[in-house]
């Protein structure tokens, strides 16, 4: 039998942190290329630097059949017309699935099914999870006035692939139109600001 602390984790969802768990912290100066509106982008960066989100990690395992786990916490706000959001990655291991379940605040899921090209935009609040299918690009971001905390569980073996989101980025984007989230084209979205 595994040792306790293997076993139960105790985490907080109003700081994001799981008791003994290494958090990483992504600023606004580590999504370069992530938000759609880059103007919007270079001209928060020259007012400062603040951390977007940040993720507790949990990987008692490696192997088949293991379960990673994260406590992800992406702070409230926007550049430009996107809100706060995460890189965004696929699995490194394509068929990998994902179970995210809402803890606090009020966020959206953005997944893209990198065959057949489709996206779709759902909640993910507290009491509410999204299954995040294998073959399957995924984001979050923050639609509201404070921290979205969320907890993620993948299969040990997913790892992550940013490299193919950084080149592509994802064909949609989540922006705010009269105080709502809704899911545009990005190539809309830029061309509507005049950057393309
Ligand atoms: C891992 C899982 C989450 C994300 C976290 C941050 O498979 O999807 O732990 O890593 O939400 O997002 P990102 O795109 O920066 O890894
Ligand atoms: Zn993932």
């Amino acid at each position: 039998m595994k040792r306790m602390e293997e076993l139960l984790s105790r985490f907080n969802p109003d700081t994001g942190t799981i008791d003994g768990a290494p958090t990483v912290t992504r600023r606004l100066s580590d999504l370069r290329n992530c938000f759609a509106d880059e103007r919007a982008y270079e001209a928060a960066l020259q007012q400062g630097n603040p951390i977007i989100y940040t993720v507790a990690s949990v990987e008692p395992a490696a192997g088949d059949g293991q379960l990673h786990y994260c406590i992800g916490m992406i702070m409230p706000g926007r550049v430009g017309d996107e809100y706060y959001l995460t890189k965004g990655h696929l699995h490194e291991w394509r068929p990998a699935a994902e179970f995210y379940i809402g803890l606090r605040g009020k966020g959206m899921m953005l997944l893209e099914d990198i065959n057949s090209g489709e996206s779709r935009m759902l909640d993910l609040v507290a009491n509410s999870a999204v299954y995040v299918p294998g073959f399957t690009a995924h984001r979050t971001v923050n639609v509201g006035a404070v921290p979205l905390v969320y907890l993620g569980v993948y299969p040990a073996a997913a790892g992550h692939d940013y490299r193919t989101i950084a080149e592509k980025n994802f064909r949609k984007v989540i922006v705010m139109r009269n105080d709502r989230p809704v899911l545009m084209e990005r190539e809309e979205f830029v061309r509507g600001l005049g950057l393309i």
